[in-house]
């Protein structure tokens, strides 16, 4: 169901249908059909995808040559509450005319920040109130929401890590009243991005100190959602620097280690970014496999970076082959626990109509539905999985088996190869595998 404002804003477009591979309608998903089963479950519970509200009808294309270039019709008006309200209504027009069920956000995104907290707060729940009734009446939910403790210059020397304890407590402030208004909405997930907790030079940064504030801003977040009654999943989301010279969630891995250091890792768990993973030299893949192994896979953002540039671009994932790599991954580690996957992507500055933004989130759902149908294919019907099996062979009886087991000492492990034969060269057949890719796309 379409749920419009007093106007609308998206004319000439109506809901988005699934017309098949065949269509050439610039309005319809091509391979994105939520009610196709893949692998026991309908593509909307897979992907849920969201939208991300600050992308969506925040940004408007602002870059350091140069202001936005967008002028949205719902940010015209002088009341902020009003701008706010139309706001809501431009993004419950896009998500349910895109047929999605989720959208993504942070506290500001949703009204503009106030000189006081306190007025700040209020705008909140002014706001919230109205969203809820768009929720009813739509059926769209929350994914995550989420506190901007970066872009406020209160928050120049860090959030959580910042050195001055006053600003730590306005970040605890300002994350308190987030989770407040995640959980007045029905939010599944929270998520903290450490956008600024991190270091620009090490010389003037205590880093063993700022990692132990940070970790107990996030305990007490936990103890008061948990004692508020949420019951969803608090996401990290890695990301290795920008705008900090260095990031301290730097990766998965880093922030499984922090997670598990602090005692977090029951309620945390994380949300990839690919153009996060790319930053931190790493491929999509990788940063999901490594979450995945800690069984901390909880969430993915879809923005894809550029090759030839090195910062997050946040653009919309289009890339099959890298995507196809992901849902191996994501379908192997038996999908994303508790979140979703959340369009942290923008369109072009010179993307300036309105519709772009269709065709950006079309593309998008898109890409991830072929990439999953053709990672089921893979999965399902080539040797992909048995020739990885396959590899690992040797582990899975005799004495291979019992060094898993751990009944293994390092004498007898020694012994086993002064008396065997050495070890044949055996193939890693990687060639063999990128072609299956290639095939079953
Ligand atoms: C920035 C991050 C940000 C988070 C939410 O690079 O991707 O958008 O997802 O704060
Ligand atoms: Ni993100
Ligand atoms: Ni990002």
């Amino acid at each position: 169901m379409i749920l419009t404002g007093d106007q609308e804003f998206y004319k000439g477009i109506g809901a988005i249908p699934f017309e098949g591979k065949e269509s050439d309608n610039p309005f319809a998903f091509k391979y994105y059909n939520p009610e196709q089963v893949v692998m026991g479950k309908p593509m909307r519970d897979h992907f849920k995808f969201a939208i991300a509200y600050w992308h969506s009808f925040c940004g408007q294309g602002g870059d350091p040559f140069g202001p936005g270039t967008q002028q949205f019709p719902w940010n015209q008006s002088n009341d902020p509450m009003q701008r706010a309200r139309d706001k809501a209504d431009a993004a419950f027009e896009l998500i349910t005319k895109l047929g999605f069920d989720y959208f993504c956000f942070h506290d500001v995104d949703l009204v503009d920040e106030a000189d006081s907290l306190a007025e700040t707060e209020k705008r909140l729940h002014q706001i919230a109130d109205y969203i809820s009734q768009k929720k009813k009446a739509s059926g769209v939910k929350v994914l995550w929401g989420t506190a901007n403790c970066f872009s406020n210059p209160v928050f120049m020397n860090g959030a959580a890590t910042n050195p001055d304890f006053n600003v730590v407590a306005r970040a605890g402030a300002q994350i308190k009243m987030a989770l407040d208004l995640t959980l007045s909405l029905g939010g599944e997930n929270y998520v903290f991005w450490g956008g600024r907790e991190g270091y620009m030079s090490l010389l003037n940064t205590d880093m063993g100190r700022e990692l132990d504030h940070m970790a107990q801003l996030l305990s007490m977040a936990r103890d008061y959602a948990r004692g508020q009654g949420f019951t969803g999943t608090f996401f990290i989301e890695p990301k290795p620097m920008e705008p900090m010279k260095h990031q301290y969630d730097f990766d998965a891995a880093t922030a499984i280690g922090f997670l598990k250091t602090y005692g977090l890792e029951k309620d945390f768990k994380l949300n990839i970014e690919v153009n996060h993973a790319t930053l931190a030299q790493h491929s999509f893949e990788h940063e999901l496999a490594v979450a995945a192994h800690a069984g901390m896979l909880g969430s993915i953002d879809a923005n894809r970076g550029d090759n030839q540039n090195g910062w997050d671009t946040d653009q919309f994932p289009v890339n099959l082959y890298e995507v196809t790599e992901a849902m191996l991954v994501f379908l192997q580690a038996g999908g994303l626990q508790g979140g979703g996957i959340n369009f942290d992507a923008k369109i072009r500055r010179n993307s300036t109509d309105l519709e772009d933004v269709f065709h950006a989130h079309i593309g998008g759902a898109d890409t991830f539905a072929r990439a999953l149908l053709t990672a089921e294919k893979i999965l399902t019907h080539s040797s992909f999985s048995a020739l990885r099996k396959e590899r690992y062979a040797s582990f899975d009886t005799g004495s291979g088996a019992a060094f898993e087991k751990g009944t293994l000492s390092l004498e007898a492990l020694a012994e086993i190869a002064f008396n065997g034969n050495p070890p044949k060269r055996i193939s890693g057949k990687q060639e063999r595998f990128e072609n299956i890719i290639n095939q079953f796309i």
